[in-house]
């Protein structure tokens, strides 16, 4: 076992709740996990962790279900010979948007909770809505369009905020509460996001808000580090201001450092030490950026099902279709996130297109095309570029209806678009899905990358390194067509750091937050000298290749265009 202190990281997600400890190391000790519909299911009637109200779009959690998970959890960690006494620093994630109420009691019920007792059969009086709002609810259009009209524009609310509306956002979801729920609303004596809810029962007092997950909440003005005053008048009337201030408090700017000692609850029951300190749990997505030590200009790309992109920039350029969120360890730097719904599924239907392969890999053929079209399909000087959107899905980036679109244009300079009504081929849709899904991350992120300063000067701006997770980075096609298209100075790598980054990120950032010499010692400085490389990452493509990727560059703004004139028709 490795010496020293140890550090434990929760990942309160949609469908489980995670633990995983740590080392000062960071090798992984313990591991363990509530599975909501295996281990509850039957008891809170939920399906994929949440229940659903389709009349009116609204997801939601059972509380007393991620109450019950925290003892299960640590029982089970216990059970494993988890030797919980000496962690030192506990920190986690949440899944972002998602929202608590608690009630006038809470305060007073979390400081005294009886060790004897389960957290379940005291914390009943302490919430004033039994739910928690997910983040795929969809109730929230009118206040989303409420949000998007407040400060002038869509615009001016991701300036000011970092984000459009949305309807999984918590600003919408608390104006919401409180004209379709006032007397939940009134009774309301604090808001907690996921995050801090779960922070708040190991401290035994309500944790502020995180600097990182609050710019989830549409309200926060991230340039002035405080709340929007005229947001907040939004979501509570201008009468109603001081009493939301007070529900949602202040939020400390530092993602580091200690919010106290753990409840004494959890020393007696469990067995923690009660030197043990709980640092500012964050966002899940926040925390993915955190199960690395990933630096300013570094990309992941997560190939699910759906699609995500994520960087460490200190550069923040806002836009509707988009999100910045303050990054959850480093001052003035943020996390740029895009978030489509086609992602992996729209690959699969046309690799099914394509004639079954006789091996045993169903991506064998579609690989193959892959491979061996070239670039944007341009054979020979002359030849037209080839470009398309492939959404089985309706979209978010853009937000457009569900739908094929193929598009050709000059390969050198993209001029002459025009739409291509004739089906080209599911061989060459393999690459050309595969690249445009590319393209698109390239469009929106091409602001925020600079050139890399690795002794290239010639380099041109782009990501520094790209690190692919989910599904799809297993692919070695995808990964060098993503690779072709995004560049990467220092190549494209397979990030796999198990199935737990969230909670490891967590895991991490208690360790940072803790053991960081002062304020100033960043999480990637800090984390990266411990890190071991090897184990985590495999390089799977070079990245950057000189004339390819100018040849994107040449097309990205007939790209744009083409998204343009389909928004025109088949927005949604
Ligand atoms: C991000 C988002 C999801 C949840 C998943 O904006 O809504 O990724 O964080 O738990």
């Amino acid at each position: 076992m490795s010496a020293g202190p140890l550090y434990l990281g929760f990942d309160l997600s949609t469908q489980q709740l995670k633990a995983i400890v740590i080392a000062s190391d960071l090798k992984v000790i313990s591991e363990a996990k509530v599975d909501f519909d295996a281990d509850f299911a039957a008891k809170y009637n939920i399906t994929k962790g949440v229940q659903t109200n389709e009349d009116e779009g609204e997801v939601y959690a059972p509380i007393a279900m991620w109450i019950e998970a925290m003892d299960l959890i640590l029982t089970r960690l216990k059970e494993k010979e988890c030797p919980i006494d000496k962690i030192r620093g506990i920190s986690g994630s949440g899944q972002q948007h998602s929202s608590v109420y608690w009630s006038e009691h809470a305060e007073a019920t979390l400081k005294k909770l009886d060790s004897g007792k389960t957290l379940i059969d005291q914390l009943s009086n302490a919430f004033a809505y039994e739910f928690a709002p997910n983040w795929q609810d969809h109730s929230t259009q009118t206040e989303c369009d409420h949000f998007d009209a407040h400060l002038g524009s869509k615009q001016k609310l991701a300036d000011a905020t970092g984000s459009a509306a949305h309807h999984r956002f918590t600003g919408t979801q608390i104006l919401r509460m409180r004209r379709r729920r006032p007397e939940v609303y009134n009774k309301t004596a604090r808001i907690s996001l996921a995050s801090s809810f779960l922070a708040s029962v190991f401290l035994g007092a309500i944790a502020p808000i995180d600097i990182s997950d609050v710019t989830g909440m549409n309200l926060w003005d991230i340039a002035g580090e405080k709340w929007n005053e005229s947001l907040l008048e939004l979501t509570a009337t201008k009468e109603g201001v001081p009493e939301l201030r007070k529900k949602l408090g202040d939020v400390p700017v530092d993602g580091g450092g200690s919010m106290g000692g753990i409840s004494p609850y959890f020393v007696e029951r469990y067995g923690f030490s009660p030197e043990c300190q709980i640092a500012p749990f964050t966002g899940d997505n926040p925390a993915t950026i955190l199960s690395l030590p990933l630096r300013p200009h570094d990309a992941i790309v997560s190939l699910g099902t759906s699609s995500t992109f994520l960087m460490n920039t200190p550069n923040y350029k806002p836009d509707p279709s988009y999100h910045f969120m303050n990054h959850p360890t480093t001052k003035g730097h943020y996390m740029f996130m895009l978030c489509y719904k086609n992602g992996g599924l729209a690959r699969e239907k046309v690799r099914d297109e394509l004639p079954k392969p006789s091996g045993p890999d169903p991506w064998q053929s579609f690989n193959k095309h892959v491979l061996e079209t070239p670039p944007l399909d341009v054979r020979k000087d002359g030849d037209r570029a080839k470009l398309g959107l492939y959404f089985p899905l309706p979209e978010i980036v853009p937000n457009v209806r569900a739908g094929t679109w193929r598009y050709t244009c000059d390969g050198k300079d993209g001029t002459r678009l025009a739409e291509e009504t004739a089906d080209w081929g599911a061989e060459r849709d393999a690459r050309i899905i595969v690249e445009s899904q590319a393209l698109s991350m390239r469009l929106r992120s091409q602001k925020l990358v600079t050139k890399p300063d690795e002794g290239r000067p010639n380099l041109p701006a782009q990501p520094r390194r790209i690190y692919l997770v989910g599904g799809g980075s297993l692919n070695p096609a995808i990964a060098r067509a993503f690779g072709d298209v995004l560049g990467g100075a220092d190549g494209v790598y397979r990030l796999d750091v198990g199935g737990n980054a969230c909670a490891l990120g967590g895991a991490y950032k208690a360790l940072w937050a803790l053991e960081r010499r002062d304020a100033d010692e960043s999480f990637d400085a800090l984390i990266g000298k411990r890190w071991s490389e090897d184990s985590a990452i495999q390089k799977v493509d070079d990245g950057y290749r000189e004339g390819v990727f100018q040849m994107y560059g040449g097309v990205l703004g007939a790209f744009e265009d083409m998204e343009n004139r389909i928004l025109e028709v088949a927005h949604n």
